[in-house]
């Protein structure tokens, strides 16, 4: 007859204690968890949608692919003197074969829109936002411009 009140006693404080244990194991646990968990989800999360967004968008985006080059044989000229392109991503590829170090600038008024680094022997892919209008693109490089290698980049 005493035994039972203590039996039922001790399994009372065994469930507290299993409770009490149970509870801060799982509120750690939930606490610990969800901050790795909220991290994990949100730097993947962004890094997915950024690399998807920049995956995309290039072919995506339906935006213009020009190809430029400048002379092979090292003449101070650009194989094409116009270009034309849809407004929005305008991507072009600038292939300069000869050992002769040029860029590929694009400018509209005074103000460079964007321009390819300095290179030789190579080529170099610059991708620029353009809206409608009329734009130059030329070297850089000194006297190229002046020696010819400049011609218009009609966006519409
Ligand atoms: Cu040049």
């Amino acid at each position: 007859m005493h035994r039972l009140p203590i039996i039922a006693v001790g399994a009372a404080s065994l469930a507290l204690g299993l409770a009490a244990c149970g509870g801060s194991s799982s509120s750690s646990s939930s606490g610990t968890s969800s901050a790795p968990a909220s991290s994990a989800s949100s730097s993947p999360a962004t890094s997915t949608s950024a690399a998807s967004s920049a995956s995309s968008a290039a072919p995506a985006s339906g935006g213009s692919t020009l190809t430029q080059a400048a002379d092979p044989s090292g003449a101070l000229k650009f194989t094409k003197s116009s270009l034309a392109a849809k407004a929005g991503k305008v991507t072009v590829n600038f292939d300069n074969a000869s050992m002769v170090p040029h860029n590929f600038t694009i400018e509209q008024g005074s103000s460079v829109v964007g321009a390819t680094p300095t290179f030789s022997g190579g080529s170099k892919t610059l991708t620029v936002t353009l809206k409608p209008g009329t734009y130059t693109f030329f070297c850089s490089v000194d006297g190229h411009r002046a020696a010819g290698m400049q011609g218009t980049l009609t966006v519409q």
